[in-house]
């Protein structure tokens, strides 16, 4: 037997949690996210958007709703850029182990959409230009992620 994910619209609610640090890109993303779920089949009334004030708040709210049981996975939106001093690494290494802590501590996809970038520019590329729209990447990766836990045995 083999088990992979596809991408036949997928059951139950999705969230989505975007910082609002950096709006400008992550607005971006989370329209993209939001737009790969309804093309994807996910009704708009199945998608919930939780916002919180930064990346380093992403882990806690994600965790919380992936436990709380009403959704097939969580879709953790934020962009954190480069500064002069080593903030930078603090809040995106937080970002990035907390939000794989709250899908180990749940069971249910958390899906890591955070830009990490040395400059603006890499963001902007990220949002919806020459790079794509990883929010969108991110939603695609939650539906399918969410239709393979779907049937894997229990
Ligand atoms: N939050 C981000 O999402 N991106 C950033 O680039 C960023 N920088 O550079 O500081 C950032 N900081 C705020 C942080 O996420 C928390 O909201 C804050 O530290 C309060 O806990």
């Amino acid at each position: 037997m083999q088990y992979e994910g596809d991408f036949s619209p997928p059951a139950g609610r999705f969230a989505v949690v975007a910082a609002r640090f950096n709006s400008f890109i992550v607005d971006q993303l989370t329209d993209g996210a939001l737009d790969a779920l309804a093309r994807h089949g996910v009704p708009a009334d199945a998608a919930d958007v939780v916002r919180v004030p930064g990346s380093f708040e992403i882990p806690v709210v994600a965790q919380r709703l992936a436990k709380s049981g009403k959704y097939a996975a969580v879709i953790c939106l934020g962009c954190v850029i480069r500064g002069d001093t080593d903030h930078y690494d603090h809040v995106a290494g937080a970002a990035t182990s907390g939000i794989m802590t709250a899908a180990m501590n749940s069971g249910v996809p958390v899906i890591f959409g955070v830009l990490t970038c040395d400059t603006l520019e890499q963001a902007v590329q990220r949002a919806g230009a020459k790079a794509g729209n990883k929010g969108f990447e991110a939603a695609v990766t939650a539906v399918e992620t969410a239709n393979l836990m779907a049937k894997l045995p229990k």
